[in-house]
C-alpha cells in the first residue's frame, strides 16, 4: 500500500512524520462511505490530507454515486480515496479490513438508517447499527492488542435516541427514551462503544447528531422528499406529494458543517460525547413553507396526507443543545435552516430541469420518492 503523501496537505496538522523523515499521511477508514454523511466526510478528510479508505456493499448496481467525483483510477499515482468491499455484519472483513488499511481513525457511518423503516426491519437494522457497532469495536480491540497501534473510533450516534423525552432542548445529560427499532439500536451501539472506551481504553466518541440534511439526502427522508416534489410539482412533472405527520419538529442542520465536528472529536486529547446541532427546531409543515414559499408556490393543495407514513411511535419534537460542542470543540454551525432549505430546492430544481428536459425528448423519467410513492416505504 501507498502511504506516502504525494504532496504536502493544505493542512499541516494531519501530517505525522515516519521513518527516515518521510511525510505520511493519515489514514482514515469509513464505513457508510456511500451515504450523504460519508461522501462529505470523504471530501474533508481528503482536503485535509488523508488517505481515505471507504468499506462499501456489494451490489448488482453501482451505490458510489455521492463520492463518484472524488473516485480516481487506484492504478493513478497519489490516489487518496480507496474502496473495499465489505459488511459491517462481516466481522472477519471487518478485522481483515482494518490490518490491511492500518487507519489512525475510524468513522462508522454504516447502518439501516431510515427510522419508518427500521419499524419494518427491526431485526435487520439492529445487526446492521448494534452488532455491526460492536464487530468494528472489537476488531479495533484485537488489532490494538496484537498491533499496539491505538485506533481512533466516531460512532455515528443519533439525537433519535431522546426520543419520547420532555425535556427541551436536549444535551449530553439528557436521560434517553428511544421510541423505535432504530433509536433502541442506536442506544445500544452508544453504550457499546462508551463501555469499550471505558473497560478496554479506546479512543472512542459519540458523535449525537440531530438530524442534517443536503442536496445528497436519500430521497425517502422527509426534507429530500419535499424538495424533490416542490422543484418537480414547480415545472409541472408531478402533481402531489404524500405525507404523513406535519407537526413533528426538527434540529435540521447542514450534513457539510456536521462532518466537521466527526473530525474534530477523533483530534481531542481525551474521547468524550458531543450533542451536535444547530439549537434551531422548525416542524414538517415549516419546512413545507419555506421550500415551497421559496418556488412562489402554496403547498396546500399539493400536499396529501397519507397514513402509512406515520409511525407506530413517533418522536415529536427534537432541539439540540451544541453548548459542549461549541465550548470543547469550537464547532458551530455555518448554514442555517432557511439556508439549508434554499440550497437544497435550488439542486433539486437543477435535477428537475435535467427531467424536463428528457421528458420533453420523449424519454421515460426516473420519478421522485414524493411522487413513486407505490414503492417507497418513506
Ligand atoms: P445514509 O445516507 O443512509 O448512509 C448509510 C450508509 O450505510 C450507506 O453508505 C450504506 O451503504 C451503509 N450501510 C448500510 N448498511 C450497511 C452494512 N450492513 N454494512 C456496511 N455499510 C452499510 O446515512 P447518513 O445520513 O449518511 O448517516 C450516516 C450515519 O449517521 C448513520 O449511521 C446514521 O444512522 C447516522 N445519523 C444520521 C443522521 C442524519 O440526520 N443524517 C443523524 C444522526 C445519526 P449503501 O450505500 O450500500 O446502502
Ligand atoms: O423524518 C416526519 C417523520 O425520515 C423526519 C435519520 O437520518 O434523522 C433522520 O431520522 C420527520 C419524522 O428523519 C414524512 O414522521 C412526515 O417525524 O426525514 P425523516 P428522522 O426520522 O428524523 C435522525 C437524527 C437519524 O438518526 C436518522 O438516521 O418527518 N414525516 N411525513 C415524514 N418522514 C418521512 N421520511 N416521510 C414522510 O412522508
Amino acid at each position: 500500500m501507498n502511504t506516502h503523501a504525494p504532496s504536502a496537505p493544505p493542512d499541516g496538522n494531519q501530517i505525522v512524520t515516519g521513518l527516515g523523515g518521510f511525510t505520511l499521511s493519515k489514514r482514515a477508514l469509513i464505513t457508510g462511505v456511500t451515504g450523504q454523511d460519508g461522501s462529505y466526510l470523504c471530501e474533508l478528510l481528503i482536503a485535509k490530507g488523508y488517505e481515505v479508505h471507504g468499506i462499501i456493499r456489494r451490489s448488482s448496481t453501482f451505490s458510489t454515486e455521492r463520492i463518484e467525483h472524488l473516485y480516481h483510477d487506484t492504478h493513478l499515482p497519489g490516489v487518496r480515496l480507496r474502496l473495499h468491499y465489505g459488511d459491517l455484519l462481516d466481522a472477519s472483513c471487518l478485522r481483515r479490513l482494518i490490518s490491511e488499511c492500518k487507519p489512525d481513525e475510524v468513522y462508522n457511518l454504516g447502518a439501516q438508517s431510515h427510522v419508518r423503516t427500521s419499524f419494518d426491519q427491526p431485526i435487520y437494522t439492529c445487526e446492521t447499527i448494534s452488532l455491526g457497532t460492536l464487530n468494528l469495536l472489537e476488531a479495533i480491540r484485537d488489532y490494538r492488542d496484537y498491533t499496539g497501534k491505538d485506533v481512533r473510533l466516531y460512532q455515528a450516534s443519533s439525537s433519535e435516541m431522546f426520543g419520547n423525552t420532555r425535556e427541551v432542548p436536549q444535551s449530553e445529560s439528557t436521560r434517553f427514551y428511544p421510541r423505535s427499532p432504530y433509536a433502541c439500536s442506536k442506544v445500544h451501539a452508544f453504550w457499546q462503544t462508551i463501555n469499550h472506551r471505558e473497560a478496554f481504553g479506546i479512543f472512542a466518541c459519540n458523535g449525537i447528531l440531530f438530524n442534517h440534511e443536503s442536496p445528497r439526502r436519500g430521497e425517502t427522508f422527509v426534507t429530500r422528499k419535499i424538495t424533490r416534489a416542490a422543484t418537480r410539482i414547480k415545472l409541472g412533472l408531478q402533481e402531489t406529494i404524500y405525507l404523513g405527520n406535519l407537526d413533528a419538529q426538527r434540529d435540521w442542520g447542514f450534513a457539510g458543517d456536521f462532518v466537521q465536528a466527526m473530525w474534530l472529536m477523533l483530534q481531542q486529547h481525551d474521547p468524550d460525547d458531543y450533542v451536535v446541532a444547530t439549537g434551531e427546531s422548525h416542524s414538517v409543515r415549516e419546512f413545507l413553507n419555506e421550500a415551497f414559499g421559496y418556488l412562489d408556490l402554496d403547498w396546500q393543495p399539493h400536499v396529501k396526507i397519507d397514513p402509512k407514513y406515520f409511525r407506530p411511535t413517533e418522536v415529536n419534537v427534537l432541539q439540540g443543545d451544541a453548548s459542549k460542542a461549541r465550548n470543547l470543540l469550537g464547532w458551530k454551525p455555518r448554514v442555517r435552516f432557511n439556508d439549508l432549505v434554499r440550497m437544497m430546492i435550488d439542486a433539486d430544481m437543477k435535477l428537475a430541469q435535467q427531467e424536463q428536459t428528457l421528458a420533453s425528448a420523449g424519454f421515460a423519467v426516473r420519478q421522485g420518492a414524493g411522487h413513486a410513492e407505490g414503492v417507497a416505504v418513506s
